[in-house]
């Protein structure tokens, strides 16, 4: 294994010092009302990065005040859309200042590889912002063609306080996709970041403040889901929640909203995504695809291509090769530019996957490569690739969320699409193939909520993501999400002075 170390690797990276750990409530930076703190992790190294303000319900009580009278009294809601837009654009450029730094934040906290935080996630919270501000102010309602002498329209005023539950796996894409459009839309907002990974949303709460977002508009609360995360669900004076999680844990906050004021709730939950690899496929480009899609981000991706199916033509010759390559793969130190996989996020998920690991051999699955820690420090787990896989066991149908790829063959279209859809998530699928009749047929014929046809993680900021099944409802990105955090108002008026 790469594991360089942190001496080294600071030769060509700086390991910030951590400026943010209290919580971020009404524009001020604020011990917790216990004084409690929790420790965050770096998963490279098993240490202790820093304590953490501990979010318990007080704190969220008081956030939610803050938020309540930002909305119902703040200039936030009332604002021209366009003013609205300016500041959230000036802290896009403030991400953009500052991208290295934030970039570390999550690689130190979430085990995430350093090159494409800085790349890719921290670059597309700064789009994700300049998107949704483009949209404040083109937000308006419908005038209605009536039967009757009425004049009828509708309004989009904001839904109100807004509860974010943000996951460990992309603290920052995430946050982003959830704060901005609420933001656009004319919301204030409490926002708990996953205990595993508090530090950016922190330091994106403090770029918040120095953009101009007024005080009480964003608040983050960092704590523990069954605590802070379960004080936003219940909350009686929250009005919508936009939740990326477990499914498990989606239905608890489900069950929340219902015992409670019946807000609203949008679940992005997990998944066990196919990727459907046919005969007339370029191996080798399968070979690639199929990698990168389950050892991305370590596996700790919701849309992973977890279950692969090959069609038996080019069977042999795709296990052969993806195993070779997978022994090539590089797991290691995520500062190290050459490095492809970093640590898993937490102690809880390495336990995680080396159980199904574990759980997979105990079935009866044959393992052709991994299945194993890497190194003997830090959470790392080698790329790991199960065969003999039957459709009902716990490792073809659980979310494992880790590097451990099955691998089965399939005959037919009609095979392969039964498969792909035996399961009880449908968040994603792909389908290799170059035969345009089988690429339309089977994205018709896959319940899930995103179909990638010879690529993986093609994702761009105008288009729509959710699942079907139990992976969930409600859409995060496009003009979609900012409805999530919109209400129509109906307003009629009688044309003459009838009586009505
Ligand atoms: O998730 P949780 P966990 C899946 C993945 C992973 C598994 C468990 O399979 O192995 O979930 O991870 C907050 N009320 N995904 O246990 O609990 C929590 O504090 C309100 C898929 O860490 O769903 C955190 O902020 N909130 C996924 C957030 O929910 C609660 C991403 C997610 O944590 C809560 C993450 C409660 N009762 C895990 N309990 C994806 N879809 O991308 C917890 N939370």
């Amino acid at each position: 294994m790469e594991n360089l170390s942190n001496g080294h690797l600071e030769s060509f990276v700086k390991i910030p010092t951590i400026k943010f750990t209290k919580l971020f409530i009404n524009g001020e930076f604020l011990d917790s009302v216990s004084g409690k703190t929790f420790e965050t992790v770096d998963p490279r190294t098993e240490e202790v990065i820093a304590e953490i303000a501990e979010a318990n319900k007080e704190d969220v009580d008081i956030a939610v005040k803050a938020a309540r009278e930002a909305f119902d009294c703040g200039p936030w809601p009332r604002m021209p859309g366009a003013e609205r837009a300016k500041i959230m654009l000036k802290w896009s450029e403030l991400i953009e200042q500052n991208a290295e730094e934030i970039a570390a934040l999550d690689t130190i906290d979430g085990g995430k590889l350093f090159s494409w935080c800085k790349a890719v996630d921290v670059p597309e919270a700064s789009n994700i912002l300049r998107y949704y501000a483009g949209a404040a102010d083109k937000i308006h309602g419908d005038v209605f063609k009536t039967s009757r002498d009425l004049h009828l329209y509708s309004l989009m005023e904001p839904v109100g306080v807004v509860g974010h539950i943000i996951p460990w796996n992309f603290p920052t894409v995430m946050f982003f996709a959830k704060v901005a459009p609420a933001l656009a839309a004319g919301c204030t907002m409490v926002i708990k970041p996953a205990e595993q990974t508090p530090l950016s949303s922190l330091f994106y709460a403090h770029l918040a403040r120095l953009a101009g977002i007024p005080d009480g508009v964003l608040n983050v609360v960092p704590g523990f889901g069954s605590i802070a995360g379960a004080a936003i669900s219940s909350h009686m004076d929250i009005d919508a929640v936009s939740f990326t999680g477990s499914t498990e844990t989606g239905r608890k906050i489900m069950q929340a909203a219902a015992l409670s004021n019946l807000k609203p709730v949008s679940l992005e939950l997990g998944g066990k995504s196919p990727v459907l690899i046919f005969d007339d496929a370029d191996v080798d480009k399968a070979v690639d695809l199929a990698l990168f899609g389950i050892l991305h981000n370590k596996g700790e991706i919701c849309v992973a291509f977890s279950r692969v199916y090959v069609q038996e033509g080019i069977y042999d010759e795709f296990e052969k090769k993806v195993v070779e390559k997978a022994k090539t793969w590089v797991v290691g130190d995520p500062f190290d530019p050459k490095v492809q996989q970093g640590p898993q996020t937490s102690k809880a998920q390495y336990d995680k996957i080396i159980s199904y690991i574990e759980h997979g051999k105990s079935e009866g699955a044959t393992l052709l490569t991994g299945g194993k820690p890497a190194g003997n420090k830090g959470y790392y787990i080698e790329p790991t690739i199960f065969v003999n896989v039957k459709e009902d066991m716990l490792i073809a149908q659980e979310e494992i969320f880790g590097p451990v790829m099955t691998l089965s063959k399939f005959k037919t279209i009609e095979d392969a699409i039964k498969k792909a859809n035996n399961s009880k998530y449908g968040l994603a699928a792909g389908i290799v193939t170059k035969n345009l009749d089988i690429a339309n047929t089977v994205s018709r014929s896959i319940r899930a909520g995103i179909i990638w046809i010879n690529c993986f993680f093609a994702f761009d900021i105008d288009c729509p993501f959710g699942g079907y099944k139990m992976s969930g409802f409600g859409r995060d990105y496009g003009l979609e999400a900012l409805h999530k955090f919109l209400k129509v108002k109906s307003v009629a008026t009688p044309i003459y002075d009838s009586p009505w």
